[in-house]
């Protein structure tokens, strides 16, 4: 991670912007005040242009020469004495601040996309005296002088990242400070309150009344975070795709259903049970939205070290499952294996399929709801996936509560029927706080961690009112959430949440 200091403003930076690997065009990009300068000297132009002179938004035919080892063709130009030996036959695009994606004069330089010759012409420009930018220093730039905030920057992160139409559309509304204007809007009515309660604590001979509505005002400010903070969620998973992790006892069908969501014999499937004996991951995408799906083995007690591992294996990737899809045999009664799934999945987000509906049934929706009553009889302590110590009263009434409340689905491969329902199932967890599309909001790991900070803050003020707390503490508490709010958008100034967002950022971007 590299440390906010290193990102010296005062510095001309310059860095490779495309991939550099073998390809038709690559692009290097020079930021700051000597950008001009810099590229004058190594730029030869068949028609004599002073490039310090030319004006914004032109573009420029040339050669880089390198006067350094003598190789090559040598050219020279005796109007302005540039010569040298040619490194490469480029475009050069002229920006100039305070119009420039970093608000400095900006050159970029576009040649053909070897490797060899990146490198050589951007030692060139480092040797005329500019620095190697760091990750992300070129938007870093954009913010310190007010061209975009944090929440832009993130968006365009995710624009370079995004892996789905739907999150590409996002990002660019993003960028394009939709998200960023809500969240302000959020902060001028906290402020505002904020700035009436304050009145009444420092005048308090005088006539000043507390805000009216004070608390409702709060909650309303409440609500429209939480909904910010689930257009996060949905955001990311629109974009990232949603871990979804099928388990469930051996021989169940999940391979059958992970082939046919694949639409391809990807994994084996057999009579067998234990006969996955790995985790397998693939990416599907339902109505736009990624799935990252996992096979996993449905054995439970190992008997040799591949199963073993096998175990282990799934039990990591159960515990990082954002959606488990639990498929339960529907032609076979309940059995203690199927008790230990149904337990582990209490405080997850997951949707039971009871799969081959085409074979004489042996449950049902009514035995699953029903089974919470003497389920704490019949689990079979997982060894590897891990036991807990929670007493069998309080489980029982978790998992009724799970059970009670998650979608149960069935379907049968083999027949193809209830695959439909499976996937609404699916895009109901994805959607299921029905965030508008304008609220919807790329927000880092670090950036999400505020908004909740933000918001239990928020509480706490609310919380003081409830229980007649004096009025001082009440605005403690608002002025944590406005500091919060105040860093997600730049304002106030975090040097953690800079050098998260930006470290993460490619080099060149
Ligand atoms: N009748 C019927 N059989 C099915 C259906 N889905 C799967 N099967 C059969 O059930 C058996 C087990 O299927 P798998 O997909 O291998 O089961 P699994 O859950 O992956 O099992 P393990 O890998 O052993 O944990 C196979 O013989 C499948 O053909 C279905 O919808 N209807
Ligand atoms: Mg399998």
């Amino acid at each position: 991670m590299f440390k906010l200091k290193d990102y010296n403003t005062k510095d001309t930076i310059a860095a490779i912007a495309t991939f550099p690997a073998k390809s038709a065009l690559g692009v290097i990009r020079i930021s700051g005040k000597k950008s001009l300068p810099i590229a004058a000297k190594i730029f030869y132009s068949p028609k004599k242009t002073n490039l310090q002179k030319v004006k914004a938004f032109t573009l420029h035919y040339g050669f880089i020469v390198d006067s350094g080892p003598k190789r090559g063709i040598f050219i020279s130009n005796r109007l302005n004495g540039r010569n040298g030996y040619i490194i490469d036959e480029v475009l050069l695009s002229i920006m100039r601040a305070p119009n420039s994606y970093t608000k400095e004069d900006v050159i970029e330089i576009s040649c053909h996309g070897g490797v060899l010759v990146l490198d050589k012409i951007l030692k060139l420009i480092l040797k005329q005296g500019a620095r190697l930018a760091l990750p992300g220093e070129f938007t870093y730039r954009a913010v310190i002088y007010g061209r975009i905030d944090l929440i832009q920057a993130q968006s365009i992160f995710d624009i370079v990242e995004a892996r789905s139409e739907n999150g590409l559309d996002l990002a660019i509304r993003q960028l394009g400070g939709e998200a960023s204007r809500g969240l302000r809007e959020i902060k001028d009515k906290l402020k505002e309150i904020f700035g009436g309660i304050q009145a009444f604590i420092d005048f308090p001979e005088e006539e000043v009344v507390l805000p009216a509505g004070l608390k409702d005002g709060l909650e309303k400010i409440d609500q429209k975070l939480e909904y910010l903070i689930s257009g996060s969620f949905e955001a990311r998973a629109i974009n990232e795709g949603v871990k979804c992790v099928i388990c469930g006892r051996a021989n169940a069908g999940k391979s059958t259903l992970f082939n046919y969501l694949l639409k391809e014999e990807r994994v084996i499937v057999s009579p067998v049970p234990g006969t996955t004996r790995d985790v397998i991951e693939e990416t599907i995408t339902i109505k736009g939205v990624p799935l990252r799906i996992y096979d996993t083995a449905g054995i439970l007690e190992p008997k040799d070290l591949v199963t073993r591992k096998a175990v282990a294996k799934s039990a990591s990737i159960f515990a990082q499952a954002d959606l488990v899809v639990l498929m339960v045999d529907g032609s076979r009664p309940l059995s203690g294996d199927d008790y230990f799934f149904l337990d582990k999945i209490r405080d997850k987000n997951v949707i039971i399929v009871i799969s081959k509906i085409d074979k004489k049934q042996k449950i049902n929706e009514d035995t699953l709801h029903k089974t919470a009553g003497y389920l704490h009889r019949q689990i079979r302590p997982g060894r590897i996936y891990g036991e807990d110590r929670t007493s069998n009263a309080i489980r029982r009434q978790a998992i009724g509560n799970s059970l009670l409340y998650c979608p149960i689905v069935k379907v049968s491969v083999l027949k193809n029927t209830g695959l439909n329902d499976l996937e609404k199932a699916v895009l109901d967890f994805v959607y299921k706080k029905g965030v508008a599309r304008e609220n919807l909001v790329f927000l880092s790991a670090y950036q999400q961690e505020l908004l909740k900070k933000a918001q239990f803050s928020l509480r706490q003020a609310i919380d003081f009112i409830n229980k007649n707390h004096t009025i001082d503490f009440v605005n403690l508490s608002i002025k944590e959430s406005l500091d919060n709010l105040g860093k997600l958008t730049g304002e106030v100034y975090c040097e953690e949440l800079l050098e998260s967002i930006f470290s993460n950022f490619c080099i060149g971007k």
